[in-house]
Order: C-alpha cells, then structure tokens, then sequence
C-alpha cells in the first residue's frame, strides 16, 4: 500500500475535500480509516470539525486531499460553508441502517449544489455497509496499523453494538438502487463503505480524485503560486481533533 514516493510532495496537487452528513453516520471513521487504515469502535462525536490530510497517486499525479471533517450534530449546521467553502471535493456519507440519515444527506447536497463550488465533486456514501453484509468482508484495505494518536477515550455506544451477525439485512433501511438511483439523478459519485471492513473507502477517495479537474485547478493557481490553493486552513473549527501529523509520515495510501 505505501509505496513511499520520495519527491512527489513538490509535483502534489492539493485538493479540499469536505465530510457532511447526519451525527454518527461515520464521517470521522470514514476518514481515520482512509487515513490511518483504523477503526474505533466507540469513536467519539466530532466537535466544530477536524482537519486531515492523505495523499494519493493518480497514475503520474499526486493529488494532496486536504480533508475537513465537519461535525454532524445540528447546533454546528451553520459552520458547515466555512467548511465547504472552496471545496473541490465533497463525501455525504448516510448510513444504510437509518433511513432519516439519507434525508438529511439530500439536504446536504441541495446545499452544496446550491453554495459551494459550482465544479465541486461530490460522492454520496452509504456508509456502515457491513452491518447488513452475511459476513464481513474487507476488499480494499489492508490491516489496520496501529498509530500514536488516539483520540478516542469516552464510549459513544449506539447502534453499532457488536451487530455482526444473525439476520443482518433487516437491519438495513436503505436499499442499494434507491440511493443509487437519487445518486445518479443527481449527478453525484456513489459508493456504500464500510469504515469498519474498509469496504469502498479507498475506491471511493480514488474516483473522487479522478474525477478533479487537475488541470484547471493547475491553472488557477499559477495566480497564487500555490497548487490547489483552496481556502487553506483559515476559518478552521479549531475545537477539533487535528490529526495532520499522521499525513506527513510518508505513507503514500491511496492504494491508486
Ligand atoms: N459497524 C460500523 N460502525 C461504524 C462504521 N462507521 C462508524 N461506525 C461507528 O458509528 C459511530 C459514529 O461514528 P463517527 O465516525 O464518530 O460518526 P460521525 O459521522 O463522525 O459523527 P459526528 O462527528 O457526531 O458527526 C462510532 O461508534 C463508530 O465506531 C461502520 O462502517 N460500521
Ligand atoms: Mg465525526
């Protein structure tokens, strides 16, 4: 998986990408999986946002991600566009087990359809796939590593409580096709993910980058002297779990 590119930092694209979607859908598992290849149980509710980064290689390109977690309870609705604002790329993650969760991730893409960036990319993520899987599986990414940071201590127990098992696809509320055909009506990327089995997640960061327009985002920041340059770290929510230093390590992930 990594492969340790030394030098492809200078040739690296940086693209924003943004996390929106209802509380406890997986947003911050979805990320620490990308990232770290990890997986927390009981990870805890994300406050204002948090900011990380991972690279990936495109055949001859290194695009940068530089990610904003957004917090998905409603009293931190309103700092969703410093979040969004810019953005090349976004994920609206639901979850599969919860019907209201793909509501509010319509909400959210009228939102960014309206406000963001016009050329934005945006993926629409089923996430929490193995829930409602017969047996876990884990395509797309490896074993987890274990990294320094933790971040996790308080339980946050809920609807995940060691359900991989018996009956499983009564407990999904979202079939398949009917996301994916709002997805498709919607000019929108769609994956179902699994942060826990890591199912989609690598697939779905890799179409994602695909799809950004490097070119043009090459050409607009000739102005700037700074690729990708998109909105940067300013305005950032700054009550929240930064995890930069793990991007920094070389680990080139991506698996693209
Ligand atoms: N079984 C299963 N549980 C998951 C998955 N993704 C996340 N969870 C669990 O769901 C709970 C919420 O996950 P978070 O990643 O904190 O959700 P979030 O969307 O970031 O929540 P907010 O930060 O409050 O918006 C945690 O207990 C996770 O362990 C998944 O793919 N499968
Ligand atoms: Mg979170």
């Amino acid at each position: 998986m990594a492969d340790g590119a030394s030098g492809a930092a200078e040739r690296s694209v940086q693209v924003k990408l943004v996390l929106l979607g209802e509380a406890a859908v997986g947003k911050s598992s979805v990320v620490l999986r990308f990232v770290s290849n990890e997986f927390q149980a009981n990870k805890e509710p994300t406050i204002g946002a948090a900011f990380l980064t991972q690279k990936c290689r495109l055949e001859d390109r290194v695009l940068r991600y530089e990610i904003w977690d957004t917090a998905g309870q409603e009293r931190f609705h309103s700092l969703a566009p410093m979040y969004y604002r810019n953005a090349q790329a976004a994920v609206v993650v639901y979850d599969v087990t919860k019907a209201s969760s793909l509501e509010k991730a319509k909400t959210w893409v009228k939102e960014l359809q309206r406000q963001a960036n016009p050329n934005i990319v945006i993926a629409l993520a089923g996430n929490k796939v193995d829930l409602v899987q017969p047996s876990s599986s884990s395509s797309g990414a490896a074993t987890p590593e274990t990294e320094d940071e933790a971040d996790d201590a308080t339980a946050t127990p809920g609807e995940n409580a060691g359900a991989a098992g018996s009956e499983p696809e009564t407990l999904r509320q979202v079939p398949r096709e009917e996301a994916e055909a709002y997805a498709q009506e919607a000019g929108l990327l769609f994956f179902e993910t699994s942060a826990k089995t890591g199912d989609g997640i690598v697939e779905m960061f890799t179409e994602i980058a695909k799809k950004i327009p490097i070119d043009q985002i090459l050409a607009s920041s000739r102005g700037t002297g700074r690729p990708g340059a998109a909105g940067g770290r300013t305005g950032a929510g700054q009550e929240g779990v930064n995890l930069d230093e793990n991007a920094g390590k070389g680990k080139e992930a991506c698996n693209c």
